[in-house]
């Protein structure tokens, strides 16, 4: 009945009812055939095509809006090529990216999410997202270590918008003056972050005003760990030049070595110096949950503030970044404009609740109930256990790597995280020297097989250079479908298409 009607006809169209459950009913049928394929190993990851492709139109799929609506019919069949001609982010063998995975639960969480369209901003327009955001937040502080009453919070459109919280909360704690009279009034203040920190604490430097430039980055170990007598060496040489360090950005799992940077010796160093102490565990947060392992963070307690992105270890579906403030009515105090027309302070209600005046943000998407939902249906020992099992592949997959001689880990120890970065090295390069010319070769071997692994669809995993490091691969695992097998096929594929 779907094929013969137009979106009007659905409802709130008068007796659109059964239409509406019709139509919904065949987009949960087109949903449920991409789950099914998503998780089907012999299915491909992604049916590459190129933007002038998809710009063009391919198969009778036409991106180009019309001035007229389209028929339901159509709209069921862009649905499906819009899936069919994207990535399956869930399926066992996308290993591209930090986040992926396809939790049902939290796919749940996120269907219902959409339905109800709320607006963080206001507990009255939504009351039970805001309570959960609540709760959640005093969890992630008590896993963190901090006493009930010390955390704040909020959770954000992502780990760079996390990690601009951190240092814009650290800025107007020292200098609240900024928010009324800018820059100007300000000394020449810099900040510290490691080599491998990611991009994002420069980006936010640019937006506030501090300027890349009074991003100081600070020397790391062989593993990509922070040095922390480089970092204190940098704190001390900054402050000869007149300059004004105000906040270090300590990395706990970095994007590409998935790095634990030394929190204890980095806290000691800002106690010292009075500098705020930002953790960006955006990667790494979620191994807290891990007895085995949240030793790492060791330290994460005494940060003045933390970015932990459920959406990646944990699994949640994008997107879901918590920016977590140890001190009360900062974030408030920083970013309150009291807008009379959203935050009234006589309301009903305790406006406590009405969390919209602590963000950069107006309007904000509701990214709780998925997390909410998949903590309820895991509880903390199942996103541990899960967590563990990332460990164990990880472990796995660098054994394996070790004893083959045509590949070579970038860091040879055993990983400290789901990060496993290596080479790989065709027949034909064994027998060039280590040196330049080998570099410029291996260099291409990477991006080489994995645009092969695009066009194919077989598989996708990421590479990158690294400070004096040609292209290498990086292997992360945070996708709860992805088994052994996976990764013995993932090595067998390389070798298959990076042969001479
Ligand atoms: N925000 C870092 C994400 C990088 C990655 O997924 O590879």
């Amino acid at each position: 009945v779907v094929y013969l009607f137009f979106p009007l006809d659905l409802l709130p169209s008068k007796d659109g009812q059964d239409l509406t459950e019709s139509f919904l009913l065949h987009v949960v049928d087109i949903l449920l055939h991409y789950i099914q394929k998503t998780f089907d190993v012999k299915s491909k990851v992604l049916d590459f095509h190129h933007p002038h492709q998809l710009l063009e139109g391919l198969d009778g799929f036409s991106l180009e809006l019309s001035d007229h609506p389209e028929s339901l019919e159509q709209l069921l069949v862009d649905c499906t090529d819009t899936l069919k001609y994207g990535v399956k982010t869930g399926h066992p063998r996308f290993l591209n990216q930090l986040s992926s995975g396809l939790d049902v639960i939290g796919l749940a969480g996120e269907w219902l999410t959409a339905t109800a369209n709320a607006n963080m901003f206001t507990y009255e327009i939504a009351p039970v997202f805001t309570v959960m955001e609540t709760i959640l937040l005093k969890k992630m502080y008590e896993i963190i270590g901090w006493g009930e009453t010390e955390g704040d919070g909020l959770f954000s459109p992502g780990g760079s918008i996390s990690n601009l919280y951190g240092i814009l909360t650290a800025r107007y704690k020292q200098y609240p003056e900024i928010k009324r009279k800018g820059m100007t009034v300000l000394p020449g203040i810099v900040l510290f972050v490691s080599e491998q920190g990611h991009y994002s604490v420069k980006k936010a430097a640019a937006i506030l005003g501090i300027g890349t430039d009074n991003v100081i980055e600070v020397k790391c170990d062989e593993r990509g760990k922070m040095i922390p007598a480089e970092l204190e060496k940098n704190i001390l040489q900054a402050k000869r030049k007149g300059q004004t360090p105000f906040c270090v950005t300590a990395t706990a799992g970095s994007t590409v070595l998935g790095a634990f940077d030394p929190l204890q010796d980095v806290a000691d160093i800002c106690e010292r110096h009075n500098l705020w102490m930002h953790v960006d565990a955006a990667w790494g947060g979620g191994l807290l949950l891990s007895r085995n392992h949240s030793y790492k963070l060791s330290g994460i307690e005494r940060a003045n503030s933390v970015t932990w992105n459920p959406h990646k270890l944990m699994g949640v579906p994008l997107q879901c970044s918590a920016i977590l403030i140890r001190e009360k009515g900062l974030l408030e105090a920083c970013n309150q404009m009291q807008a009379g027309y959203l935050f009234q302070p006589d309301k009903l209600y305790n406006v406590d609740f009405d969390t919209g005046d602590k963000t950069i943000q107006c309007g904000r998407h509701v990214d709780i109930f998925k997390l909410w939902l998949m903590w309820k249906a895991k509880g903390t020992s199942g996103f541990e256990a899960q967590i563990n099992r990332y460990m164990e592949l990880a472990k796995y997959f660098y054994k394996v790597l070790k004893k083959k001689d045509n590949f070579k880990l970038v860091l040879d120890a055993e990983p400290e995280f789901t990060n496993v970065c290596f080479w790989y090295f065709p027949p034909r390069l064994k027998h060039i020297p280590k040196g330049f010319e080998r570099d410029q070769e291996l260099q291409k071997i990477a991006p080489k097989i994995k645009a092969q692994m695009l066009e194919e669809g077989t598989a996708m995993i990421s590479y990158q250079p690294c400070g004096d490091k040609v292209n290498f691969f990086r292997m992360v695992f945070s996708n709860p479908a992805t088994r052994q097998t996976d990764v013995d096929y993932l090595i067998d594929e390389i070798e298959r298409l990076g042969k001479d």
